[in-house]
């Protein structure tokens, strides 16, 4: 079989590009290790910036979101009980991000998929890729017990931490950056009202807090925890009582707890690999790099890879230039690094750490009350909460 572009993996960044190939003209496949349920089980991120919503319209997937999606022009730091209104809007000049999940933007990108007839083969069980620096790349997977092979012109590796696209790259090709944070996020999902009309992000000795929102009935709660945690081990009451005990007591008040629909844990890491090209196989979102969650960045850069790489892939059959890819890596990383920074210095304000010298303890503290009284520091975070411009 032969194709275009050769997408690895139906996460969203594999999906969008598909999309947004397929509106240029671009032939493309997927091939997707798990069921497309499979995907859609996961629950992940809940933010999307302006500029990735701006994506979903261009790649023609964006009804719904306008639709469902809720507009938030700012959140809420919880410190030490107080809560402080981080305006983002005002802080920026107008700017706003939107609340639509993950699992959303992923079933709107399937159907769009599946409507425009476009080939994904679900199940596809050991892929190998090779040829890639070379002219003619190659993939060899196996789907339903029958070998596939595939020839194309370009591999794009959007098959998150855990693919084969980065592992198939020579190792002294690819340098990598990596720090695992001593902590995770125990999350719970349920049909209850969220606490607040906006995301409530907290910082408590017992540790931190996120409460977020799918919907105006679908509330999204996070709680740190160590990593020998286990989820099994927390009953929904014990979530709760945890949640309540870290919030001020007019928030721990209003909050309405039910039944858990999902309830994980997520280890947090700061993850680079570069660079994010190697001949004709890119790697883009997850398969490049990873942020901690604090910052809502991952999926946005996903996005941000994707709109890079379908312009210098659209250039290439269209104009045939190649100035695109040739500085696709540079242009992703530049994106890339200034996100992980931002996701490592809000993750370091906002969680305790057992063992923290007492003096640390306390720059923080002093880092946190300078942070809440300056509108020069508020603009700081907001423009990166935001996101920063292409
Ligand atoms: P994905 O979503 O991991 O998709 C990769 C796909 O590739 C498939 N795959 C393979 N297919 C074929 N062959 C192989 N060998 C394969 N190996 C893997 C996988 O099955 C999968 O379908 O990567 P992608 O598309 O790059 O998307 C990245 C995002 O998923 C991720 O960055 C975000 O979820 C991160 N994230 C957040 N990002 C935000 O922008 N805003 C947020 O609010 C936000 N919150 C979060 C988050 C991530 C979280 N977790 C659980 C890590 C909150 C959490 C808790
Ligand atoms: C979420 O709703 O899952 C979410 C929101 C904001 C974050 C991380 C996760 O920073």
């Amino acid at each position: 079989m032969r194709t275009q572009v050769l997408i690895i993996g139906a996460g969203p960044a594999g999906l969008l590009l598909g999309q947004l190939l397929h509106k240029a003209g671009v032939d493309n496949l997927i091939l997707e290790r798990q069921t497309g349920d499979y995907v859609l089980g996961r629950i992940r991120a809940g933010v999307l910036e302006q500029t990735t919503a701006d994506l979903l319209d261009e790649a023609g997937v964006g009804a719904r979101m306008h639709a469902e999606g809720l507009v938030h022009h700012g959140f809420d730091l919880m410190v030490d009980g107080q809560r402080h209104h981080v305006d983002l809007h005002r802080l920026t000049g107008g700017k706003s991000v939107v609340v639509y999940g993950q699992t959303e933007v992923t079933r709107d990108l399937m159907q769009a998929r599946a409507a425009a007839g476009l080939p994904t083969f679900h199940g596809a069980a050991d892929v190998q890729l090779s040829g890639f620096d070379t002219g003619h790349p190659l993939a060899r997977c196996t789907v339903d017990g029958e070998t596939v092979e595939v020839r194309c012109d370009f591999i794009a590796g959007c098959d998150g931490y855990h693919g084969v696209s980065r592992a198939s790259v020579p190792p002294g090709a690819i340098q990598t950056h990596e720090k695992v944070y001593p902590f995770g996020w125990l999350g719970l999902l349920s049909d209850t009202p969220p606490v607040s009309h906006e995301l409530i992000y907290g910082r408590h000795e017992r540790g931190f807090s996120l409460c977020s929102m799918r919907s105006s009935t679908r509330s999204r709660y996070y709680l740190q925890v160590p990593l020998t945690e286990r989820a099994e081990d927390w009953s929904d009451a014990r979530f709760w009582d945890e949640l309540r005990r870290r919030l001020d007591p007019g928030t721990a008040d209003a909050l309405v707890t039910g039944p858990s629909l999902e309830k994980s844990i997520a280890p947090l890491r700061s993850f680079v690999a570069e660079p994010m090209r190697f001949g004709r196989l890119f790697l883009a979102g997850d398969a490049a790099h990873i942020v901690p969650p604090t910052g809502a960045k991952g999926l946005n850069l996903a996005a941000s890879d994707v709109r890079y790489l379908s312009q210098a892939l659209i250039e290439h059959y269209r104009e045939r230039s190649d100035a695109g890819i040739t500085h696709y890596s540079a242009r992703c990383l530049s994106r890339v690094w200034k996100a992980e920074r931002f996701s490592w210095w809000f993750t370091g304000l906002m969680h305790p750490l057992p063992d923290e010298p007492a003096i640390d303890a306390r720059l923080r503290r002093a880092e946190l009350d300078y942070l809440v009284g300056s509108d020069a520091a508020m603009t700081a975070m907001a423009e990166n909460y935001v996101g920063l411009p292409w």
